[in-house]
């Protein structure tokens, strides 16, 4: 009897979603970054053990947003939030109850759904903060389940899956068994590069930064690539180059290691830096460089 359950993971940016994700797959579907505001898109992840199919959809932080993107990234995390038979809401044991757990709690109390709470980061604190950080939640929100949990070890994040195995319900499955992600190469592509670059930037820099796919063309021997980096400003572009082309030529070379490992083809990679006066804020702009509303399911 095949079973299926689906999950969205949500919270504020920054608290390990898509790293509490890509534990769970075993897989690196979704980048990671110290940054905040990392993961712009719903990425769909998809676990299937035996009979059953887990399928994940790892969202973007819940913030205020400050322009176009911001919007887009905010409208895509709640139409990911509404996706699920169950909501995992993702947290930092380090951080204060926000505005934003209280509005997905807000929305899990109105609309009656299936929930638990991850208290992730637990590597980082002492047991008392975590029995401190449960009660505070207890307070608002009676979870299905409350997990504490270390994403980046691993720890207790089983724990978590005996929780959603819990929500399992017979159904077809709606991915083939074999794959992990029904996300397109070429946006994979994309955010592989864009990881590179929020790892190797500072400050506001990378998060103007769009990575546009030109070219993807599979010669058989090897995989050609032609993306461009879209910053927002000149002097972006500067810092995104660097002195005699070193922090470029950096983000290439991790990109490329890490695209070769996933396809198993020699990669040619071949990156251009362009600016787009403050793109964030130019709606067609958005929508041109990945970000269209018109593809969220509202
Ligand atoms: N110490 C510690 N760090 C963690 C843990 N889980 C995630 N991190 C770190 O937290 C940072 C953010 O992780 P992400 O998975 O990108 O967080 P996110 O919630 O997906 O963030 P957005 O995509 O921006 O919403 C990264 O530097 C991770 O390595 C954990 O259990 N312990
Ligand atoms: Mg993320």
């Amino acid at each position: 009897m095949k079973r299926t359950v689906f999950i969205s993971i949500v919270g504020r940016p920054n608290v390990g979603k898509s790293t509490i994700m890509n534990r769970i797959l075993g897989e690196k579907v979704a980048i990671v970054s110290n940054k905040p505001q990392t993961t712009r898109n719903c990425i769909r992840g998809i676990l299937t053990e035996g009979e059953d199919q887990f399928v994940f959809f790892d969202t973007p932080g819940i913030h205020r947003p400050q322009n176009r993107l911001g919007d887009y990234m905010v409208t895509a995390a709640k139409s990911g939030m509404q996706q699920g038979d169950v909501v995992m809401l993702v947290v930092d044991v380090n951080k204060p109850v926000s505005k934003t757990e209280l509005e997905v709690i807000e929305y899990l109390k109105r609309e009656g759904v299936p929930s638990i709470l991850v208290l992730n980061k637990i590597d980082t604190v002492r047991r008392e903060q975590i029995a401190e950080k449960i009660a505070a939640y207890a307070t608002k929100h009676e979870f299905d389940a409350v997990v504490p949990v270390s994403a980046k070890s691993g720890k207790h994040v089983d724990e978590v899956m005996d929780e959603l195995s819990k929500f399992l319900r017979e159904s077809e499955w709606f991915f083939p068994e074999d794959v992990a992600t029904d996300q397109p190469m070429r946006q994979y592509v994309s955010e592989i590069i864009r990881e590179k670059l929020l790892r190797a930037l500072d400050r506001e820099v990378p998060h103007g930064i769009a990575v546009v796919i030109e070219e993807y063309r599979d010669t058989g021997s090897l995989i050609k690539i032609r993306a461009e980096i879209i910053c927002e400003k000149q002097s972006h572009k500067q810092i995104i180059i660097g002195k005699g082309g070193e922090v470029l030529k950096k983000v290439g070379m991790y990109s490329r290691e890490e695209l070769e490992k996933l396809t198993g083809s020699k990669i040619f990679l071949d990156l251009w830096v362009r600016v787009k006066e403050n793109w964030r804020e130019r709606e067609g702009l958005v929508s041109n460089f990945g970000y269209n509303k018109k593809d969220i399911d509202q």
